[in-house]
């Protein structure tokens, strides 16, 4: 294979980067040789109550156990805001930028500092503990911020979940963590269509009776249900208590957060984050990768209901004093132009997204984009999926007029924070390319049998070393969490990526190769939306597979084998897609759904998986050996009534 075209890092940015080349590969060679030197140092971004003395107390063997600084005490909330006061009180924290074009507004570190002691005063009232889980059900509005960062103040764990779940998905994580409170708002916005939030509670709470408060956000002014005794306006609330709350002092292994992710079982896991490993790594990561300075405006296009949206919208910045970009809308409401116009508008130097929107946008062509100036935009970032280099050539060309650097950050819900990245004073850029491991990273690539390949090869990717932000457990089965992760190679984490590796040691991840599918940078298992199929009285048996989508990366392709009796039907299929939709949330809709008399399946009765993906990616002539199949004919029919030949 041919080496792609090297874009050297820009000279201004080489002189005033916080890492230019030479210092990222001395300290890289530091941060393996002697991690505990290295993260003792870094753990100094944050402000301790009590400092640690130990740094780290890691085994990946046995039950697995990964602790960082834990001996120090610290509050994640002072760390965001009460440390900035002194010098950035009036700073902008939160630049919140509604669904609506006309609304926007500046918080600053002020009056985040008053809300979230307000707020945490609030659950304080309402019984809420050290340890308490609150889930938090919100629109990208600052008091989603406020939300989360009061539950840190308190030590109350959040578990936000994002506001496209639906009611269902809802339930089975309020249940999952047991919590007993929930925040959120009467209705999202975006694109000008009304999300009924408060509507979704109302539907989940009927199951969930560990829940006994719920705070209401009054966003739209929309009309709602409300329980007596159980309901309670946000507003209301904090005008009743006091804007003093002295901040908490958590040890540095106390939970943080549990965020739901999607795996290869039908159950999403509750992964966990504790304090300040995760906070050292978002800050750090913050820093170095995006080169934050001082008076930056940096905006990541993130939801809060993802892991990037938490480290990266909120902690990350927040721990650096940034003034970090918040946006409640999509990327083409009004129309195509938004995100260029929001930079314009708000003088954004830093911009952050995922690479969909990039391939969605690119169908618009470049006038939405050249009518814009964005003279101010001096990086990007690009997250969540692979990044084709088409998109990726276009990005730069187009939206950075070739002046910004791209960095293309790899990374996991588990793994809290940024581990392969460009850094932008550092790195030259391979189009597609994660290129190289952050500090304390150790990137290996094994083959199917654990083997460790060397220079260039490709494989699985597994990180031979902890680093502070790594999950520490799935909340409530510490079983599942070392099974999960620690099993497949022994004594390494594994992050079920494929990833290939160049002769210049540049990192290319390939998409996932366990039963995950990434649509539009959303994880999704493919067990969850059959789940949600099989639950459709009318279905017998169901198997999901991803493929290839121009722009979300990644489609939902769903076989579907009826009970005996029921026809298949155009009715029976919108019907069927509205069904996982309504189950799981649209992010999860079927994008085809293929009814199938029977599926593939070996004498032993597995679904022969990789039929089903050739048969959705239309490579049907190349289905390689299928003499184990019980009953080879089920393939004929398949391919016959293929729903993708495109
Ligand atoms: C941060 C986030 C994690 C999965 C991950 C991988 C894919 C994320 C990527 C990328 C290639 C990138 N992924 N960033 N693949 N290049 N820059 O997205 O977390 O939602 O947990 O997804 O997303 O497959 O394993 P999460």
């Amino acid at each position: 294979m041919t080496s792609p075209t090297l874009f050297p890092v820009p000279e201004e940015l080489a002189r005033t980067a916080w890492i230019d080349e030479e210092k990222y590969e001395s300290l890289y060679h530091l941060s393996i040789k002697d991690p505990e030197a290295f993260w003792g140092e870094q753990g100094k971004l944050v402000t301790w109550i009590k400092p640690f003395t130990k740094v780290k107390d890691v085994d990946y063997t046995g039950d697995v156990r990964i602790r960082w600084y834990y001996d120090g005490t610290l509050n994640v909330s002072a760390n965001c805001i009460d440390r900035h006061l002194a010098l950035r009180a009036d700073q902008t924290a939160i630049l919140w930028e509604g669904d609506d074009p006309k609304d926007h507004k500046h918080v600053s570190y002020s009056e985040l500092h008053e809300n979230v002691c307000r707020l945490a005063n609030v659950l304080k009232k309402r019984g809420i503990k050290k340890g308490d889980r609150v889930t938090i059900y919100m629109p990208m509005i600052p008091e989603a911020a406020y939300a989360m960062l009061a539950c840190t103040r308190i030590g109350a764990i959040h578990s936000v979940v994002f506001g496209g779940f639906s009611p269902e998905s809802l339930v089975g994580r309020i249940q999952d963590c047991d919590s007993n409170c929930i925040i959120t708002t009467d209705e999202g916005l975006r694109g000008g269509r009304k999300i009924p939030l408060k509507a979704n509670v109302d539907e989940a709470l009927t199951r969930c009776p560990s829940v006994k408060t719920c705070i209401v956000v009054k966003h739209t002014g929309g009309k709602i249900n409300w329980v007596e005794g159980r309901d309670h306006w946000y507003h209301e609330e904090l005008s009743q208590v006091g804007r003093d709350c002295p901040p908490v002092e958590m040890n540095a292994e106390d939970p943080l957060f549990i965020l739901y992710t999607s795996g290869s079982t039908g159950k999403p896991k509750g992964v966990l984050h504790t304090t300040g490993g995760y906070l050292v790594y978002a800050a750090m990561t913050h820093r170095y990768v995006f080169d934050y300075h001082d008076g930056d405006i940096y905006w990541c296009t993130a939801d809060v209901g993802w892991v990037t949206g938490h480290s990266y919208i909120l902690y990350g910045p927040l721990a650096n004093g940034a003034t970090t970009v918040m946006f409640e809308g999509v990327p083409n409401y009004p129309d195509a132009s938004r995100f260029w116009q929001v930079i314009d508008k708000h003088q954004v130097n830093t911009f952050y997204t995922a690479p969909t929107a990039i391939r969605a946008l690119m169908r618009e062509g470049e006038g939405p984009v050249k009518k814009t100036s964005r003279q101010s935009l001096r990086l990007l970032g690009s997250v969540g999926e692979p990044i084709n280099p088409e998109a990726w050539l276009w990005y730069h060309r187009v939206v950075g007029d070739e002046r910004c650097p791209i960095v293309d950050t790899w990374w996991q819900t588990e793994t809290g924070g940024i581990l392969i990245s460009p850094l932008p004073g550092a790195t030259a850029l391979k189009p597609g390319s994660a290129t190289k491991p952050l500090f304390g990273i150790r990137p290996e690539i094994v083959d199917a049998n654990g083997n460790v390949l060397d220079g260039a090869c490709e494989g699985n990717l597994c990180i031979a070393d902890s680093w502070p932000g790594q999950m520490r457990t799935v909340y409530g089965d510490h079983k599942r969490f070392a099974a999960t992760y620690f099993s497949a190679y022994k004594g390494k984490y594994f992050t079920g990526d494929g990833c290939r590796r160049d002769e210049d040691g540049y990192y290319w991840i390939t998409g996932r190769v366990d039963d995950v599918i990434n649509v539009s940078g959303h994880r999704l298992g493919t067990a969850e939306v059959e789940s949600a199929l099989v639950a459709h009285a009318k279905v017998a048996e169901a198997a999901v597979v991803g493929y290839p989508h121009d722009i979300k990366g990644q489609g939902i392709y769903a076989y579907v084998t009826l009970n005996a009796g029921e026809q298949p039907s155009e009715a029976l299929r919108k019907e069927l897609v509205n069904w996982v939709r309504k189950e799981i949330g649209p992010i999860a809709s079927p994008d085809l759904l293929q009814f199938a008399p029977s599926l593939p399946k070996t004498r032993s009765g597995k679904i022969m998986r990789r039929i089903l993906r050739k048969i959705a990616e239309n490579e049907y002539g190349n289905l390689g050996d299928i003499s184990t199949l019980a009953d080879p004919a089920v393939v004929k029919d398949l391919i016959d009534n293929r729903m993708n030949r495109g």
